[in-house]
C-alpha cells in the first residue's frame, strides 16, 4: 500500500510531495538542527475537510501523521520521526474575520502571526503573543506550542488568547470546540487542553483569538552593565518599585559578543531592554523614573529610543541574538528554562559553576521578566558536542532544584523528552499519557514526542546541528 497515492487519489495530486519530489526535503527539518526525518509524502491540507480525510486515512491504515505549521519550532516538535505523512497546514492560511466589535479574530492555523499582528493593529486591536520568529511561525504552530515571547511577561501567552478551536482528531472527526467570549466556564476547558499539546491531540483547522486594545504608545530602554549581579539586581529594584513594562530582555556578554553589527557597543557588556506601553504622557514620566533607577543600579549607560528607528535599532539587536549566534557557530543548542524569576541570579551563578570544556561556549540571553533563559550551547567541532549533553544534564538539575521548568516556551518536542522526569513525577506523566491515548490511541499523531520512549530510544543531542 502506497500513502502517497492514496493521497493523491482522495486530495488531488497537487496537494502532495510524493518521497522523491524536490521540494519534500524542508518538511524533513526544523529549526531544531536535530538533523532530517524524512516523511514518505506531505499533504498539503487546505482545509478541515482535508484535514479530516488524511486522519482518516492515516488511521485506516495505521500511519504516523505528524502536523506541521512553518517549521519554525526549535525542539524537534514538527519532525516526521517514524516517517509516514507530514499534515502541512501552511495553505490554511487566511484571516477569515476581525470582530471589532467583540475584539476577536477567526484566523486559519496557516496564517503567519505578524501578518494577524499587523491587520488587527490596522484596526486599532492588539494580538500580544510575539515569540522571536513572528514574521515566519504560523498561529497554528504557537497554538500547538503555546509560544510565548518579551511581550509575554505583561500580556501572558499564547493559551490566553485562544478562546475558540476547531480541530482535526485521529480518525477523521471534526472537532468545534471554546466559545467566542472572554469570559466562559462552560464544562471543562477542552480549548486550554488542546493548546500546547504538540500536535499530539489534533490538528487546528481554524481559531478564535482574543484581541486587546492597541497600546496608545511605547517606550524603550536599553541598559548596560558590568556584569549579570546588578542587571538582576536592577530588574529586582524596577519590579519591585512597582513598575510593570510589557518586556525585560536580558542578553549576557557573550551573546552580545556575536552582535558585531551593531553601531553600539556592546561588546563587553551584559545588557536588558525594557519595553514599556501606555498613555504617552505617563510613559513619558515613567521612563525618566525608570531610567533613573537604573542610573543608581549601576547601568554605565541608559539608550532611550527617541522616535521609531531608534526603536527598532535597538529591537534589532534582541530580535538578532538567535541568528547571529546560529551563523557563528557550527552546533547551537538553544534551552529555553525558566526559573521564578527571583532566582535569575542565582541561576546564573550555578550556569558559571557547571564545568564547561573550552571547546563549548555559553551565551545567556531570553525573557528576564518571566525567569525564561535560552542558554545556548554554542560548539565547533563534531567532538566538542560530546560535552553538550552532561552540560545540558546539569543545567536542566540546576532549574529544576531553584523550581524551574525545563521549557518556558518552545516545547518538550524531541529534544527534551528524555528530561521530562527530572521535572514530573512518573504518576504526572502516565496521566497525561492516558489523556493522549484518549484522542489517538494507536499513537499515530505526533508519534514519538513530549514522553520518554518506554523502549528507552532517545535522540542524542550530538546528533543536533545548526540547520544549513
Ligand atoms: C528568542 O527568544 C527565541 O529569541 C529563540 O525564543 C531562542 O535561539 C534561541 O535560543
Ligand atoms: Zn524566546
Amino acid at each position: 500500500m502506497n500513502v502517497a497515492s492514496l493521497l493523491c487519489d482522495e486530495l488531488g495530486k497537487n496537494q502532495v510531495l510524493t518521497k522523491d519530489h524536490p521540494y519534500l526535503a524542508p518538511y524533513s527539518r526544523d529549526e531544531s538542527g536535530l538533523g532530517d526525518f524524512h516523511p514518505d509524502c506531505v499533504a498539503l491540507c487546505e482545509s478541515a475537510e482535508q484535514v479530516s480525510i488524511v486522519l482518516r486515512l492515516a488511521q485506516e491504515h495505521n500511519i504516523p501523521v505528524t502536523p506541521r505549521g512553518a517549521g519554525t519550532g526549535m525542539t524537534g516538535g514538527c519532525l516526521p520521526v517514524y516517517g509516514g505523512i507530514v499534515l502541512s497546514t501552511e495553505r490554511m492560511n487566511k484571516i477569515i474575520d476581525i470582530d471589532t466589535k467583540n475584539s476577536i479574530a477567526i484566523v486559519q492555523p496557516g496564517t503567519i502571526v505578524s501578518t494577524i499582528q499587523d491587520a488587527v493593529e490596522e484596526q486599532g486591536l492588539f494580538y500580544p503573543p510575539d515569540p522571536a520568529s513572528l514574521k515566519t511561525c504560523s498561529i497554528g504552530g504557537n497554538i500547538a506550542s503555546n509560544a510565548g515571547g518579551p511581550r509575554a511577561f505583561k500580556y501572558g501567552v499564547t493559551r490566553e488568547y485562544v478562546l475558540g478551536l476547531h480541530m482535526g482528531l485521529m480518525g477523521g472527526e471534526l472537532l468545534r470546540c471554546g466559545k467566542q467570549t472572554t469570559k466562559g466556564v462552560t464544562g471543562y476547558d477542552l480549548t486550554a487542553g488542546f493548546v500546547g499539546s504538540e500536535g499530539t491531540f489534533g490538528v487546528v483547522t481554524e481559531a478564535t483569538i482574543k484581541l486587546l486594545p492597541l497600546p496608545q504608545s511605547t517606550a524603550l530602554l536599553l541598559a548596560l552593565f558590568q556584569n549579570e549581579t546588578s542587571c538582576s539586581n536592577a530588574i529586582d529594584q524596577l519590579l519591585h518599585q512597582g513598575f510593570h513594562p510589557r518586556a525585560i530582555e536580558l542578553m549576557d556578554r557573550n551573546t552580545l559578543m556575536h552582535m558585531t553589527s551593531s553601531d553600539i557597543d556592546l561588546s563587553s557588556h551584559w545588557a536588558v531592554l525594557i519595553e514599556l506601553d501606555g498613555e504617552p504622557n505617563t510613559l513619558e514620566t515613567i521612563t525618566i523614573h525608570i531610567g533613573e533607577l537604573l542610573e543608581k543600579n549601576n547601568a554605565i549607560d541608559v539608550i532611550v529610543a527617541r522616535d521609531e528607528r531608534d526603536r527598532r535599532r535597538l529591537w534589532s539587536i534582541r530580535r538578532a541574538c538567535s541568528k547571529s549566534l546560529r551563523n557563528a557557530h557550527q552546533y547551537k543548542i538553544s534551552e529555553d528554562i525558566c526559573v521564578p524569576r527571583g532566582s535569575i541570579g542565582e541561576l546564573f551563578k550555578r550556569i558559571d559553576s557547571i564545568p564547561t570544556p573550552s571547546d563549548l561556549s555559553i551565551a545567556t540571553f531570553g525573557h528576564a521578566g518571566d525567569g525564561n533563559l535560552h542558554v545556548n550551547i554554542l560548539a565547533d567541532s563534531e567532538e566538542a558536542t560530546k560535552h553538550i549533553e552532561p552540560f545540558v544534564h546539569a543545567l536542566f538539575e540546576h532549574t529544576i532544584a531553584l523550581k524551574g521548568t525545563l521549557s518556558g516556551e518552545h516545547g518538550i518536542g524531541l529534544s527534551k523528552k528524555q528530561y521530562m522526569p527530572l521535572e514530573q513525577t512518573p504518576q504526572v506523566i502516565a496521566w497525561q499519557k492516558k489523556w493522549k491515548h484518549m484522542w489517538d490511541p494507536n499513537n499515530l499523531l505526533n508519534p514519538g514526542k513530549i514522553f520518554p520512549d518506554d523502549n528507552g530510544k532517545t535522540f542524542p543531542i550530538a546528533s543536533r546541528r545548526c540547520p544549513e
